[in-house]
């Protein structure tokens, strides 16, 4: 673990000089389609805070995409990884396996919600992941359908593409996508018609009402969701939209899959934010929070449904690399150990009231939501409801320019997300808010 020290710190313009330079280089060298969202390069990155090649310090609202829980350098992720890494690298699960793959399947089952028999598949990216879910469904329920969202992400592999909502920037051109994809309404509270009252009930008649005429529920092997829309702006379906989506697929037959490769992992302050309403899924994706920042996914969940596949049909070179599984055991330790579960609480009992005190004084913050460390703000034009996506982009900016690093997401580009890392201090979590004001004052 490093020692960086955690607090903001802006020494140069940003970017500083030698990101520029590096940005040169980069710009000839990189295709242009990969895309950052500051263009500012790092060099160290521990507790809440990014550090940059110039010595700025960046308070760090975005945690790599919700990936750096546990921090970007935790000692357990650190010592354990480099520990394998001495071991051996890699000798591919598919030729000779090794315990940690079996460890991190063994963590999976107990941490995950149900208490059936469980069994895990575990790969590199979230996109894999929900492949792999999709391909388990189909080999169990020998049918073809898969039911997805509106404002749903899922990845950028081709059917990862078609599963998601939001055409730019992920899909522009890339198509044809692959077929058998049926997108549904889902329940947005804060932009529903007849109000958020009665977002969870209608929106889930109206979803079960396209499958059974559209589709026919016999035809469905699963229907995916993200308990907390990621990419889509932090929507937190309706209540009673998950558990009657939930309670359709149980009685059709239909594998439901919880996307949690952006929810899990603590972030919403449970493991799993699907159990906030006690959903149980068939099956669980998962990436990002579980490995601290290694590649690393996982398919969990029933054992029958997990086995439908044949022996052979799952697999890949790295899934459930040696290296990324250590990683994965240490980002868990810590989660326990630091009991981070409560951090995400806590990380909302101080932003929560900030930011609603802003809306107050703000009136483009048309919507305050999430839950633990996945929080947002929803900016609409003053008066309205209308996205104010030119809005969000410049109180991103000015956070950046000021040392602090927040993402912005939804399908209108309208919507500041704030991820930090459970570990962050709460001093930084003050201060960030303090910059965040400040931009929203000086707009
Ligand atoms: N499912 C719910 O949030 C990744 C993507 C950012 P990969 N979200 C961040 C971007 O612009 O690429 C994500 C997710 C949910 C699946 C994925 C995909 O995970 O590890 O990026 O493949």
């Amino acid at each position: 673990m490093s020692t960086l020290p955690q607090e903001r710190r802006v020494v140069t313009a940003i970017p500083g000089p030698k990101s520029q330079e590096l940005q040169s280089r980069r710009t000839a060298s990189v295709a242009a389609g990969v895309g950052s969202v500051m263009p500012v390069f790092a060099a160290r990155a521990d507790g809440g805070i990014v550090e940059d090649v110039d010595g700025n310090r960046f308070i760090d609202f975005g945690s790599g995409i919700a990936v750096t829980t546990v921090g970007a350098s935790a000692e357990a992720v650190v010592r354990r990884a480099s520990a394998q890494l001495a071991d051996f690298t890699h000798t591919c699960f598919m030729v000779t396996p090794y315990e940690g793959y079996v460890e991190v399947a063994e963590q999976l089952a107990e941490l995950t919600p149900g208490d059936h028999a469980k069994k895990s598949a575990l790969f590199n990216s979230g996109a894999e992941a929900v492949e792999n879910a999709v391909k388990i469904a189909r080999a169990y329920t020998k049918r073809t359908a898969v039911v997805v969202f509106d404002h749903g992400y899922h990845g950028r592999t081709n059917l990862t593409m078609a599963l998601t909502s939001k055409n730019m920037p992920y899909k522009q051109g890339f198509g044809p996508f692959a077929p058998e994809v049926y997108r549904v309404p889902v329940a947005y509270g804060y932009r529903w018609p007849t109000g958020a009252e009665n977002a969870g009930a209608e929106a889930s008649a109206q979803a079960i009402d396209q499958i059974n005429k559209q589709v026919g529920a016999e035809n469905v092997a699963a229907i995916i969701i993200e308990p907390v829309l990621g990419e889509g702006g932090f929507i937190e379906p309706a209540k009673g939209f998950l558990p009657a989506i939930r309670q359709f697929a149980s009685d059709n037959g239909i594998v439901f899959v919880a996307d949690e490769i952006q929810s899990g992992f603590c972030r919403t302050g449970q493991w799993f934010a699907c159990e906030d309403e006690g959903i149980v899924p068939d099956l669980i994706t998962t990436a990002k929070g579980i490995a601290g920042g290694l590649p690393l996914s996982a398919v969990t969940g029933r054992a029958e449904i997990m086995d439908a596949a044949h022996s052979g049909g799952l697999g890949g070179t790295y899934g459930g690399n040696p290296v990324a599984c250590a990683g994965a055991l240490g980002a868990i330790e810590t989660m326990r150990e630091l009991d981070l579960n409560a951090k995400a609480k806590r990380i909302e009992e101080v932003m929560k009231p900030r930011l609603t005190a802003m809306q107050e004084k703000f009136d483009i913050i048309g919507d305050v939501r999430g839950r633990g460390a996945m929080i947002a703000i929803e900016l609409v034009k003053s008066g309205t409801k209308e996205p104010n996506p030119e809005a969000t982009a410049q109180i991103a900016k000015a956070c950046h320019t000021e040392g602090v690093l927040v993402l912005t997401t939804g399908t209108y580009g309208n919507v500041v997300r704030f991820l930090p890392p459970l570990v962050i201090g709460e001093e930084l979590l003050t201060d960030g808010l303090d910059v965040l004001e400040a931009a929203f004052a000086a707009l």
